[in-house]
């Protein structure tokens, strides 16, 4: 099989050069391997076989994950060489350069089977580059991006080869991102492999052969992280420090967006915006697809269909809308328009091999498409939003086709020896196409940055790398109205989450096709706990707003969009957290706890942060459902029911519903409803206490909700930690931060208590009576926002 496939491997290691923090292998047959410790729980493997390693350069690096001076503990035995770190050790062999890499216990985490090997591609004169790795027993395999597959990716290939997938399916492979990084889970531990790469990657989770997983591309360098973790959990803590998170975006980012391909006329806008606002539907951003420009030319606008943009875009400002419009990469090729004058005259768009500007067919016609991995390029398309957001005052940038998509080429993307300049690092489309969209939302981001200062920029892209989540949100891309894409819509965004990529929505109702009210309805309530909350449609089908399903339809989408909007300050909170400590946004359960075997296949459920477990209807006619509830104690968000974790349940839930459980423990903010987001002064915080047996701690960010006045201390983080005693209740916050809370007072709504407290003391002091507010059905604690402990006392028996 080698011979037929031109397999050539490391021979027997002649040297080994150590230093400080590296050490680099070389064999008899001329490949080379550096190791490197990037901090103590991620090691850096890198080989060549060309007898030099070509300029080290990466787009997905953040550039601020090396921590400070990390050095090996190195050592050799008769057979290895053995490079250590504080927690993990990894062997080499002497005789042909494979690895086995061990927690600091010893214990195996990951081995290689063949290890690193190539193969000569004569046709395009580089290397095939390949890895494979044995598949320990019971091994499972979770992460990759976007893949529409089952969450657990063991017995499955995939490849990376960002694609325009109009209408895609469950399975469809390869989508329009391209995520080289994976997980792996056994009983001895787990661990992440980052293979960063972008050239078109391919993955086996032992599925060809049971016991290897492998990983290859169709050139570069095999170059792979490797992540060592107590949890899957830490890994992408791990994994988000090495290849970075996005700034805070704004807080109406958070709230509910609307979109429709397209909303054609200023005059179709306003009356989107009026029905919202007449309906009480909450919302607080409005799209414009490609046909608010003047045909298809990027930063124009359709002169009779939008005759004054600013003016538009100001209305709706002030019914607190904001305005995203869609710009994609192809530039009409039309020398009297001034972008492709400028790109053209400059020398900024993609040639051939041997100079020929590169044409192809999208909206416009005939474009030409800028040559985004080229810092010249980037900044003069950053400039180019000067006018949409500086000027007319747009709040965000919708970035579509990068894949890049190109119609009518059986490919769908640009001709592969298109040459880019890959940030001083000349090569073809092969190399670049994988980061071409990720690349185009970084020059987006830089200019809707710049031009909506002081506000906070907000950018959507379709395609991106591993890293993308730096500069722009994404969304799933043309899914369908049916039932199994909800379900796809449900692990898309979880298996993004942990793959970097925190801030994921999905075209709520699909893309493609018309959904049923109760399709779209359950489709709605699984996006509320989404980031992105966006319902989006190709407009050819009939409407897609929440009002397009009859009465029933409009009360059960306001429920569902109220209570997002109720959710508001939790799920900021969260998001903080992602920003901060690189934790997803949404956790798989394997990821919530993985000494639960159970989790390690269960994909319906999930969290969305500390305290929220999940778990949509997945299919028309349910008024219940089994479910797994995690070990520990929920209550049911519904009606308060405590429930058992550690196995499943039946439960019923109608339509006006969507299955929600809180950890025991947890308190969960809530801010009133509001039509959108900063349109109520908060006299109040609600913080609802479901009562745990267990100390815990929960916890509340807040700050302007946009700006940067939070890099300047200008916000409130909030610890809380709940230490239940016999007949005492202790809650205790720490406050940091500069910033005032606009409330003075939380009300504290209890849960699962068994009575009203007999007694509340509020910083060891006992409380006035008028704290113990009860007001016929509503019973509450009005405490200060400032307090720093309160004790909720019950008489003991
Ligand atoms: O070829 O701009 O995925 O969200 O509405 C279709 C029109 C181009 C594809 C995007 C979709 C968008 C549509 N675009």
């Amino acid at each position: 099989m080698h011979q037929l496939l031109n397999e050539h491997f490391p021979g027997a290691v002649m040297r080994c050069e150590k230093a400080n923090d590296h050490a680099l292998l070389s064999t008899q047959n001329g490949v080379m391997l550096r190791v490197e410790a990037i901090t103590d729980h991620v090691l850096r493997f890198r080989y060549t076989a060309k007898g030099y390693f070509e300029k080290d350069f990466s787009y997905a690096l953040d550039g601020k994950h090396r921590s400070g001076f990390n050095a090996f503990e190195q050592g050799e035995t008769a057979s290895h060489y053995l490079l250590k770190t504080p927690v993990l050790e990894a062997r080499i062999s002497k005789e042909d350069a494979k690895i086995s890499l061990f927690d600091a216990a010893g214990n195996l985490l990951n081995e290689d089977e063949k290890g690193f090997h190539w193969e000569e591609n004569p046709q395009q004169g580089d290397n095939i580059v390949k890895m494979s790795k044995r598949s320990l027993t019971g091994e499972h395999y979770y992460g990759l991006g976007d893949k529409p597959s089952n969450l657990n990716l063991r017995d499955r290939r995939f490849q990376n080869w960002g694609t325009d997938q109009y209408g895609f399916a469950k399975d469809t492979d390869p989508l329009y991102r391209n995520i080289p990084f994976y997980y792996g889970l056994h009983k001895q531990g787990c661990y992440g492999i980052f293979f960063d790469n972008s050239f078109r990657t391919f993955f086996d989770f032992a599925s060809e052969r049971k016991n290897v997983t492998s990983f290859w591309a169709e050139g570069g360098e095999m170059n792979y992280y490797f992540i060592a973790g107590s949890s899957l959990l830490n890994i992408a803590r791990r994994y988000a420090r090495l290849t970075g998170v996005p700034e805070l975006p704004p807080l109406w980012t958070l709230g509910y967006h609307q979109c429709k391909w397209s909303y054609a006329s200023a005059e179709e806008l306003r009356g989107i915006a009026e029905r919202f606002r007449a309906l009480r539907i909450p919302c607080d951003a409005l799209y414009l697809d490609i046909d608010y420009m003047d045909g298809f030319r990027c930063f124009t606008w359709h002169p009779e269909n939008f005759p004054d943009p600013k003016a538009l875009v100001g209305e709706l400002e002030s019914q607190g809308f904001k305005t995203v419009a869609i710009i994609d990469p192809g530039i009409k090729v039309d020398m009297d328009y001034a972008v492709c004058r400028e790109g053209f005259e400059n020398g900024y768009f993609c040639t051939y091999a041997d100079g020929p500007l590169y044409k192809g067919q999208v909206w416009p016609g005939e474009c030409y498409f800028p040559d985004f991995t080229r810092p010249a390029v980037r900044n003069w398309w950053a400039e180019q939003f000067k006018g949409l957001i500086g000027e007319v005052g747009l709040a965000g940038i919708w970035n579509d086709m990068n894949e890049p998509a190109i119609m009518e080429v059986p490919t769908k993307t640009f001709p592969l020896e298109i040459r880019h300049d890959y940030d001083g690092h000349p090569c073809s489309h092969r190399k670049a196409h994988n980061v071409y969209g990720m690349q185009m939302s970084r020059a987006s981001f830089a200019g809707v940055k710049k031009y909506a200062y002081p506000n906070r920029p907000f950018l959507i892209t379709r395609s991106s790398y591993a890293g993308g989540q730096r500069y722009s949100s994404v969304w799933t891309g043309d899914n369908v109205a049916t039932w199994e894409h909800l379900w796809v819509a449900n692990v898309q965004c979880q298996r993004l989450s942990i793959s970097g990529f925190s801030l994921v929505g999905t075209d709520i109702g699909g893309f493609t096709e018309h959904p049923s009210m109760e399709l779209y309805i359950r489709w709605l309530q699984l996006g509320v706990f989404h980031p992105l909350m966006r319902t989006h449609s190709s407009g050819d089908h009939g409407e897609q707003e929440p009002w397009s399903f009859g009465e029933e339809g409009i009360e059960l989408a306001r429920k569902a969009i109220e209570l997002r909007y109720r959710l508001l300050p939790y799920l900021y909170t969260t998001f903080y957290q992602y920003v901060e400590e690189g934790t997803p946004f949404l956790r798989p359960l394997v990821f919530v706890d993985q000494e639960d075997r159970n989790t390690w296949f269960r994909q319906d459920e999930f969290m969305a942060g500390d305290s929220l477990l999940v778990c949509p209807i997945l299919e028309p006619n349910r008024l219940g459902r089994r479910l797994y509830l995690p070990r520990g104690l929920w209550y049911d968000y519904h009606n308060q029911t405590l429930m058992e974790g550690g196995k499943e349940h039946y439960l019923e839930i109608p339509l006006e519903r969507i299955p929600i459980f809180v950890r025991a423990g947890a308190i969960l903010p809530h801010y009133p409803v509001q039509q959108y987001v900063g349109e109520k002064n908060l006299e109040y915080l609600d913080l609802h206490v479901y009562r745990g047996e267990i100390p815990q701690d929960s916890y509340l960010y807040e700050d302007q909700g946009d700006g940067y006045g939070y890099e300047e201390g200008a916000y409130a983080h909030k610890a809380f930690k709940v230490l239940p005693q016999k007949g005492k209740y202790r809650i205790t916050q720490h406050r940091s931060g500069k910033w005032q809370s606009p409330y003075r007072h939380y009300r504290l709504h209890l849960h699962g208590f068994e009575s009203a407290p007999e007694r509340l003391e509020i910083n060891g002091e006992p409380a006035p009576p008028e704290a113990m507010v009860n007001s016929g059905e509503d019973f509450y604690l009005q405490v200060p926002e400032n307090f720093h402990q309160i004790s909720l006392r019950w008489p003991v028996a």
